[in-house]
């Protein structure tokens, strides 16, 4: 079985980052380490939160992992809390990479979203966030983030093929083979995502029903399973297929459901399209 280690925060209410990674992981029939950066009451939309950081725990967690000999086939990081965290768990690639040369590196930039970094982040952060995506083989960010990677304003219109394909371009010039970029839509009613692959020059798109509703924790899922279908040997076509489709359906399902909570879609009802599509996969 491929195992995955995850690095990203526990938002304890919130469903997102770590409380979505791991049953997302698990569900594509993949082992998840993880490696929480901090524990917080809920994630940062909230009007409050409590943050207990754990910076000082990724270095010795490690460590040990690394004197029981475990290795894993990739990594996977998600929202980060400060540059300290950015610095140390650039670190913890390299020294994973060490035990296993192999080692596929997934970094999602999660700082902004909706034309916006979130509570906490600046332009300096996104710059250092920026430099750990040189280090990934893969990176996954929304337009909000692509723009701030790359230093232009946020496009409030809907961008053309062009205009997202040098996005494209210019995002994979940071160093990282693979780039996906969510949130694309080149037709009313339309979203998906756009991937540009450096090594063969290939672009895919795969876009699906746009539903009237945003909400929070949609790029940590899709995030999640394009890490885990490419971990088990999907195409990336085919993983970005599934990754929208089944944000799709975790969006649908909460739109409708009468009692649902504005802070997370309700991802666990649609679990059972990554365990049918896991059965089709070969370790
Ligand atoms: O979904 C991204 C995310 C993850 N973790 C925390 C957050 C957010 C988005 O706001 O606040 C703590």
């Amino acid at each position: 079985m491929k195992r995955i280690v995850t690095i990203q925060d526990i938002s304890c209410v919130g469903r997102c980052s770590l409380t979505v990674a791991l049953p997302i992981i698990s569900a594509l029939g993949i082992e998840c380490a993880v490696i929480p950066t901090a524990v917080l009451s809920n994630h940062t939309a909230f009007s409050g939160f409590t943050f207990c950081d754990l910076t000082d725990q990724i270095s010795p967690i490690v460590e040990q992992w690394q004197r029981e000999g475990l290795t894993f086939d990739a990594i996977y990081t998600g929202y980060l809390g400060s540059f300290e965290q950015i610095r140390i768990v650039s670190h913890v690639i390299d020294l994973l990479k060490q035990s296993n040369p192999a080692l596929r590196v997934i970094v999602d930039p999660a700082m902004a979203d909706f034309g916006k970094l979130y509570t906490g982040f600046d332009e300096v952060f996104a710059r250092e966030m920026t430099s750990l995506c040189r280090k990934a083989d893969i990176i996954v960010p929304n337009l909000t983030e692509a723009a701030y990677m790359l230093g232009i304003p946020y496009p409030e219109h809907r961008c053309t093929e062009d205009e997202i394909k040098s996005i494209l371009r210019r995002l994979s010039a940071l160093g990282c083979n693979t780039t996906v970029l969510t949130g694309v839509s080149f037709h009313e009613n339309k979203i998906g995502a756009m991937s540009y692959d450096r090594e063969t020059d290939t672009f895919a798109l795969y876009e699906n029903e746009h539903l009237a509703a945003q909400f929070h924790g949609t790029g940590d899922i899709f995030a999640s399973v394009v890490t885990g279908a490419v971990t088990r040997g999907m195409s990336l076509a085919r993983a970005l297929t599934l990754a929208v489709d089944f944000t799709l359906a975790c969006i649908r399902n909460t739109m409708a459901d009468a009692d649902r909570r504005w802070y997370g879609v309700n991802f666990e009802s649609a679990l059972g399209m990554l365990t049918e599509a896991a059965k089709t996969l070969q370790d």
